[in-house]
């Protein structure tokens, strides 16, 4: 006989496959057992698809097995009608007897009112197997309900000698600090997260256009710093390839076609972000840099990962990486000769 922890795992790995499409709603797996064997599997569909459970019940061929099977899940089924009906009752309708749920859902439609409706039409419910893997395979939306802010990965790159960027630019001969792989894995993250953001001194230093060229997948929204507008239609951030957002200090008198300007006052940068992304729906968020940009997130201590590479590239003089603190680093791995370490914040 196989456990509950056994068949939840089973469910877990089952919902990596719907990050990031899934996004903004939260990517669930779900499994039908009868008699100890798997007869159903499915996780959440492309955003406002359908639900892990919905797509499970479908994959069973023989219905009626379900009124003698167990359903795990790794999130609460839904009670409410969002853009699919609730999964609560099409449970109920089954006839399936034991639900096992990993966590409660603290979306506030849902917020336990799923297993209420279960445990109301008669199904045997246990909540909490592998409760704290199930909260962490949607740290995104766990975050964005619970603290009220975005997800944030803060992303840089320094040489040997600790610095992001050389002081002058050669634009005849552009330094790269990390390599072409390193790049093209920054290009993937960049499509697992809902929104990038960079500070202006990186759009006029670098020009970069902030996009997912190197790798197959969605573009993020873009987010830039432009307090007194210095970035005009020249730069690639403004063209048309994502939604493209500018924090800035007044609305413009010439906005560019296709960008939303939002004015802030500048005084809690992090803060000013984290609210805009909550009215956007904004549940994660990449910053690229530059250094001023990355350091005022780490001082408000509003982050939740770092990713650094460091590379084998000597500059001798340059502008300073920032500084990290209050972290651990969790994991170093090496992208051929660049090191790349993953840091979370201490607690
Ligand atoms: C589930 N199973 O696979 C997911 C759930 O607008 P809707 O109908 O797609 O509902 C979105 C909400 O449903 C989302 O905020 C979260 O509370 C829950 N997600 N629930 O039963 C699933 N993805
Ligand atoms: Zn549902």
């Amino acid at each position: 006989m196989h456990t509950h922890e056994q068949f939840m795992h089973r469910a877990l790995f089952i919902a990596q496959k719907g990050l990031p499409a899934a996004m903004p709603n939260p990517s669930v797996g779900a499994v039908i057992v009868h008699k100890d064997t798997i007869i159903g599997e499915g996780a959440t569909s492309a955003f406002g698809g359908s639900h892990a459970e919905v797509n499970a019940i479908n994959s069973v061929k023989n219905k009626e097995l379900l009124k003698e099977s167990t359903l795990y899940v790794t999130l609460e089924p839904c009670s409410h009608y969002g853009k699919t009906p609730p999964c609560a009752d099409l449970i109920v309708k089954m006839q399936i007897p034991n639900v096992v749920i990993g966590c409660v859902d603290p979306y506030k439609e849902v917020a336990g009112k799923g297993i209420e409706k279960l445990k109301n039409a008669g199904v045997h419910v246990i909540v909490g197997v592998l409760e704290k893997k199930c909260i962490d395979s949607n740290q995104r939306f766990f975050t964005f309900i619970q603290k009220k802010r975005p997800y944030i990965i803060l992303k840089w790159a320094t040489s040997a000698d600790g610095f992001v960027a050389p002081l002058e630019k050669n634009e005849q001969k552009p330094i790269w600090i990390s390599n072409h792989y390193s790049r093209q894995l920054t290009h993937k993250w960049r499509s697992e997260e809902m929104a990038i953001l960079v500070g202006t001194r990186t759009v006029l230093d670098d020009n970069p256009s902030l996009t997912t060229r190197d790798f197959i997948g969605k573009n993020p929204v873009r987010i830039y710093i432009d307090a007194n507008h210095k970035i005009d239609a020249s730069f690639a951030i403004t063209n048309s390839a994502s939604k493209t957002i500018c924090l800035c200090a007044e609305f413009p008198l010439h906005p560019q076609d296709k960008i939303i300007y939002k004015k802030i006052d500048f005084k809690d940068l992090p803060a000013e972000v984290n609210s805009i992304c909550v009215e956007e729906n904004i549940q994660s968020i990449i910053i690229e840099g530059g250094t001023h940009t990355l350091q005022q997130f780490i001082d408000a201590a509003s982050w939740d990962e770092a990713r650094v590479f460091k590379s084998d590239v000597v500059l001798k003089e340059g502008v300073k990486a920032p500084e990290l603190k209050k972290a651990v680093s969790i994991r170093v791995t090496t992208i051929q000769n660049d090191f790349l370490t993953f840091y979370t914040p201490s607690k």
